[in-house]
């Protein structure tokens, strides 16, 4: 069976597409879903997001126990959640950070990620073409291409 893929969003990005789109862009969360899939071909891809820290540290679990690759953009709680980084910690990985803006561009409380110390990589400042990206590089991590 095929690895699966879990993408996985944080607080405020269910209002992609019309949230701050000078910052965000146009883009919608479903739209960013459609390249998701598209990118991941055959193999099996979950897509969430909530603005709920618990119900994102459940959704690790679960990516966890299904051996999945994740991308994670915990959106603000980058910078806060411990329990999600504690989490983290336990996946196998790969592991893929993905910000729509390059945090490190913005201001002060944009530039420590506690995602960081555990994430195999870090996408940040693509837009919301870094999520397809960053699907296609599970894939390689997996060493099995869509
Ligand atoms: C999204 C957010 O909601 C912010 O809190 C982050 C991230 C940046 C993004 O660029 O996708 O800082």
């Amino acid at each position: 069976m095929p690895r699966p893929i879990h993408v996985l969003n944080g607080p405020n990005l269910n209002r992609l597409g019309k949230r701050e789109p000078a910052i965000y862009g146009h883009t919608t969360l479903a739209e960013v879903e459609a390249s998701c899939r598209d990118a991941a071909g055959a193999h099996p891809l979950a897509f969430r997001q909530s603005n709920y820290e618990g119900e994102i540290v459940g959704w690790i679990h679960e990516a966890i126990d299904a051996e999945a690759g994740i991308v994670i953009n915990p959106a603000g709680l980058t910078f806060t959640s411990i329990p999600i980084l504690d989490a983290l910690k336990m996946a196998p990985g790969p592991i893929v950070e993905l910000h729509i803006s390059n945090i490190h561009r913005r201001e002060a409380i944009y530039h420590k990620s506690l995602v960081s110390t555990v994430a195999t990589a870090v996408i940040a400042g693509l837009g919301a073409r870094g999520y397809p990206v960053a699907v296609r590089a599970i894939l390689d991590l997996f060493g099995e291409a869509a």
